[in-house]
Formats: structure tokens, sequence, C-alpha cells
């Protein structure tokens, strides 16, 4: 870097790299894979910005070799003329002065993206080397940076017509212990990011291995609702749509019931995937619940035999629905910060709400028929499950260890303290009961199949024998209304299945069970899945357990003995090892490991429950296809 005075300005910008270095974490969120990938979505936003200020149309990203990232748009480029305060080009001050790129101030950008839109200098802080390229101005101006710091002035490289941004970087293996990009993580953002933007074209291309996508929709949200529910029967052909400004903010919302049971709604905020919800949902959901009823009551279709109004879980029984906002200065609250805390959102989208869904169901009586109707029996079949589930409490109550029979339970009562493993099978759940600590691990076998939620109603789930099991073993409840997660008798609940197709059957259905009906443990990360070993090697006296075919192939070389000297036995299923081998291997907290739960990988499962267990066969046929390689005997 050529010897420049250390101004006031320079001394600012190695600060502030500096302490982006020490805590990355503080801005990325952490320097784990999640972390990693953030890095991408930081970049990506600043586009993303660019286009819904109307100036950009396509993004593209690139996984180059080596694990770079190219992020690049079409928009107005970066400007490159001197800054004012700082003398520098307003693209080096935003590419090294922390919380620069005009997000903060309002004028430049009404709102801006990003977990915490930290912005393009975090990213270039925590990059062994970073390069932008500006088409502007007929001009193609260049940069290059490491850690952060410029190792060049901003120079002229050639002549375009055109104009945009283009930022590559690689990551600092300083930062990062492991460097790879998941295509179908980048892939899963990239998609809901052109749901979100309609009309915003989105390619991501792998050049490790020729994988490329292009999104682009059209009908945005619409889309996205049909895309959730690609696999069931909606009960009205298009998906409901409006949108509007309310007290300034910009509000859309798109629509669908499907003839299954789960509800399923999405909400964003400034294209953040408010997991935790927030205002935006409590508005949708109270004007939902009040538009239907007076709906209802206008033209008479509750018979007044069901002497019932509709619950809010009745009117959202089969729906799938996306609600995305925009604020200027959005409150991210919460446990993991995706809570819309903004009051005045609210009730811009109940206003909202309340006057667009009326108007659509006096224009559609076929449509808000059929909604009614659904939601009508959804009240009779909460009736039948509301008394079945007293029926259960008083039974329950009536017996004195109301726990069920097949529970081992621990002997602590601190669920602080506590964990359950849920085993598939009767003899692998045999030896844990044996291999276990009973202080703390307390063991419920399961059957070889759990019930199919997707297509039973709430009333027939409460029914079903392995269900209530489940339900009385873990000791909150069940649902969005009735779970209490402070009722929780564990603070883990491990799922323990075989490594075979059955055993990730059980998974799917078990993950699909919880992130439906017992959200909150997923969100407080109480769920988890025990990795069994997958193989022993046994060489001469001493014993190995690989999880892995990498950590098989790594032992092996260690031993610097070829494979056929080896014993290796490659375990088909839990109940080849007995209770000390299970213990050591998949349940002593000193030797185990287990995976937390996340709320992406319980969607991704849902999501893929669906297409498994859903009406519609194509979309089955088409995931199997896909992923043949990964299943053999699939038993749909
Ligand atoms: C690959 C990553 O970062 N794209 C970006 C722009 C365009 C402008 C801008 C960005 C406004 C004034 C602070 C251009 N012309 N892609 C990107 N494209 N930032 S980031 O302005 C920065 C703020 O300075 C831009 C006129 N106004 C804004």
């Amino acid at each position: 870097m050529p010897d420049k005075e250390y101004t006031a300005q320079n001394i600012q910008v190695l600060k502030g790299l500096e302490a982006v270095r020490k805590r990355p974490a503080m801005y990325i969120g952490d320097i784990s894979g999640k972390g990693l990938h953030h890095l991408v979505y930081e970049i990506v936003d600043n586009s993303i910005d660019e286009a819904m200020a109307g100036y950009a149309n396509k993004i593209e990203v690139i996984i180059g070799k080596g694990e770079t990232i190219t992020v690049i748009d079409n928009g107005r480029g970066i400007p490159v003329d001197i800054h004012t305060g700082e003398q520098k080009p307003a693209v080096e001050v935003i590419m090294t002065v922390l919380h620069a790129g005009g997000k903060f101030d309002k004028s430049s950008y009404k709102v801006s993206g990003g977990l915490h839109g930290v912005g393009a200098s975090v990213v270039n802080a925590l990059s062994k080397w970073c390069i932008v390229e500006i088409s502007r101005n007929n001009k193609i101006y260049k940069q290059s940076y490491e850690r952060g710091v410029p190792v060049e002035q901003l120079h002229e490289i050639g002549k375009s017509e055109k104009s945009g941004t283009k930022i590559s970087f690689l990551a600092d293996d300083e930062i990062f212990k492991e460097i790879y990009y998941k295509f179908d993580i980048l892939s899963n953002r990239l998609r809901e990011l052109a749901f979100l933007n309609e009309n915003l074209e989105i390619v991501l291309k792998d050049e490790r291995d020729g994988r490329e996508e292009t999104y682009k929709y059209e009908g945005g949200l619409r889309e996205f609702v049909k895309f959730l529910d690609e696999s069931r029967t909606p009960i009205h052909q298009d998906p409901i749509y409006f949108e509007g400004e309310k007290d300034g903010v910009p509000v859309q919302i798109a629509m669908q019931y499907h003839s299954a049971y789960i509800e399923t709604i999405l909400t964003y905020c400034n294209n953040v995937n408010t997991i935790e919800g927030g205002t935006h949902l409590s508005g949708f959901k109270s004007a939902l619940t009040r538009s239907l009823n007076s709906y209802a009551q206008k033209y008479n279709l509750i018979k007044n035999t069901d002497k019932i109004s509709l619950s809010g879980e009745d009117v959202r029984e089969g729906l799938t629905a996306i609600i995305s906002v925009k604020v200027t200065d959005p409150q991210f609250e919460g446990q993991t910060k995706t809570k819309l805390g903004n009051s005045e959102v609210r009730g811009a989208v109940e206003s909202l709400v309340n006057d667009k869904l009326f108007e659509f169901f006096e224009e559609n009586p076929s449509v808000s028929k059929k909604v009614i109707e659904k939601c009508i029996s959804a009240a009779r079949a909460r009736e039948a499950a509301r008394h079945a589930r007293e029926l259960t409490r008083r039974k329950t109550a009536l017996e004195s260890n109301s726990l069920p029979g097949k529970l081992a339970d621990c002997a602590s009562n601190d669920p602080e303290e506590c964990e359950i493993y849920l085993v598939e099978g009767d003899s692998a759940g045999g030896s844990a009961k044996q291999g276990r600590d009973r202080r703390f691990q307390a063991i419920l076998p399961l059957k070889g199949k759990i019930l199919n939620v997707e297509k039973s109603r709430i009333d027939k789930i409460l029914a079903n024998d392995e269900i209530k099991t489940i339900i009385t073993a873990l000791g909150a409840g069940i649902g969005a209304e009735d779970f209490d997660i402070s009722r929780l008798r564990y603070s883990k609940v491990i799922i323990m299945t075989d490594a075979d197709v059955d055993g990730s059957h059980i998974r799917t259905l078990l993950l699909t069970f919880f992130f439906r009906y017992m959200t909150e443990m997923i969100q407080h990360g109480n769920i988890y899945i025990a990795q069994p070993p997958l193989y022993k090697l046994r060489n001469g006296k001493s014993e190995y357990y690989a999880y892995s075919d990498k950590e098989k192939d790594e032992i092996i070389k260690t031993l610097n003995t070829d494979e056929n000297k080896m014993n290796i036995q490659r375990y088909k299923g839990l109940d080849e090892m007995n209770p000390d081998q299970l213990w050591e291997t998949t349940m002593n907290p000193e030797t185990r490991t287990i995976i937390r739960v996340s709320m992406e990988n319980a969607m991704e499962a849902d999501h893929i429950f669906t297409i498994l267990m859903g009406d519609d066969v194509e979309p089955r046929k088409k995931f199997i296809e896909d992923n043949a390689q990964y299943v053999r005997n699939l038993d749909i």
C-alpha cells in the first residue's frame, strides 16, 4: 500500500476493520458455515437494494473454484466521485468505513434488507482479498483490498456502455475455519429473494461442478405460495393477492387455502425472514379472523345450530400465506432478532386485510363459500379435539402416574439437565434403556412409523397413540394456542433413528410434527438429532468408530494399513450395537455428536415432507428423480 500519512480517517478505518476482525460474530452472527454464507447475503442485499430502488433487474452470484464468491448487478454502479468528508472515492468509503453505504441515511435508500445491513465493509474486512469493479460514466473502475485495506487506488481499467457493480471476494481462512459454500443453502435464499422481489432475475452459478439455477418470478408472492403448496390441492384456483401502503408501510400479501390442515404463514420485513413473527403477523391474524367471522355473519353462513364463532386456528387451517412489509427503521427483536417490533405495522396490515379481503370475498362468492365451509368444519373438529383432550386430561388426571407406560423416565426432575431420546424400534429402545445414564436420560421407544401428519387433522392426530405418548411424555401440550414451552419436561429432545431410509423417514415425520405443532421447541433449539456411527473398524485389538465415509477413510489412512487387513463393519441399524457401544458412541455427552435442529432444517424437512406425502404425484416423482442417488427403497 502506498505509504501515506495516517490521517484521522485512515486511523478510523483501521480501527473499524480491527473491531470487525476481532469480534466477527458480532457482525455476521457466527464464524461457522452460517456466518460464511452471511457474507454472500450482505453483498447480495446491496444489489437487492439497488433493485428495490428500481435501477437493477438482474443479479448474478458465482461460486468460483477455490471457494471464491462473485456478485454482479446491473444497477447504476457504486458512485466513484470523491466523497467530500473523506477525500476518497465514495466506493472506497463504502468498502472500508463501517456502516457507510447510505443504508443508514434514509435519503438514498428507503429500506435496506440484510439481517443487520452491516454492509460491504464488514465482508471486505473478513476477506483475504476483495475486488470491486464498477461500470459507470462509460468507464470501468477497479479497486482491490486485502483484509479490508486498499492495496491500490481506484483506477480505470476500461470502457463500458453498461452500468453496474461487481464484487469478488475470498473469505479469510484466518477467520473462517472451514470455507465451503453449500449450493442448496445459497439457492434457497436466492430463490426466496426472487419470490420477494417480483421480476428480479437472480442467477446462481457453481463453477466447481457446473450447476446453475435461475430464479425469476413475475408473479412474486403468488408464485411463492404456489411453490410452497406445489404438492397440495388448493380449494380455490388462484392465490388471493393484495397490496397497499398504509401509514408509509408498503404491504404485500398472498394467500391460498388447500385441502390439508396445516397452516404455513411466512412473514418478511425488508426481505428478512421474520421467523419469530411480530406485528405484521399479529395484524394479519386478527384481521383475517375478524374478516371471516363478519363475512360469515353477514351472509348467515354459520347456521345457528353451530352456535360457534370461528377461532384464529379455524380460519388458518389449511392456509398458506406470505406477508411482506417494508419498513424504513425496522426494529428486529426476539432471541434471534427475527421478530418485528414496529407497532405501526400492525395497524397498517390490519386495515389493508380488512379492506381488501372482505372486498375479495364479496367479489368471489364461490371461493369464500368454500373457505368458510372449511373453517366451520375446522371449528367442529376443534370442538371434538378439545373434547378428546379434556377426556385424556381427565383420564390422565385420574391415573396417578400419568406418564405413558413405554417411557423409561430419568431420575432427575430438573428439565434443564434432563434429556429424552425418541428411539426407533423396541430393540434399540431396550439397548438405549440399558446403556443410558438414568439420572438425566429418559428413553421413549417409538414403533416403526408415526402418523402422517400432512393429511390428518388435529383431532385425528390427538387420537394417535404414538403422538399422544410423545405429547404426554414431553408435558408441554400441543398446537399454537395450547403449547406451553415452560412445561417442557426435558431441555433436549433427541431423535435417534437408524441411518437407513426408514430411519430418515421417521426423522422427517417427527421433525415435521414438531415444526408444525411444537414450533417453539425448534425456535428454542430443544430438538436434536443423534449421530450413530456408520462403521466400526477393528485393527487387531483396537476398535474405531467412523461417523461418515470421509472419517472411515481418514482412520484407515492414519493407521496406514490397507482396507482389506482391517475388519470393517457397516452398521445397518441401532440394534446392531450393544448397550455399552450405544452409550459410548451415541449417548455419552462426553463422546457423542448430536446436531441441533434449526428452523431452516425444519422448514426444509417440512417442504420435502409435503412433497413426499402430499396429494399431487408429480412433485413427488420429480423429487425422487432429483434425489434418487440418496434414496434406496423409499416406501411412500
Ligand atoms: C455486487 C454488490 O453493492 N451494488 C450497489 C449501488 C448504487 C448506488 C449506491 C450501491 C448512495 C450514495 C451512498 C449509484 N448512483 N452490488 C452493489 N449499487 N450504492 S451498492 O450508492 C451508495 C449510497 O452514496 C448509487 C446513485 N445513487 C446510488
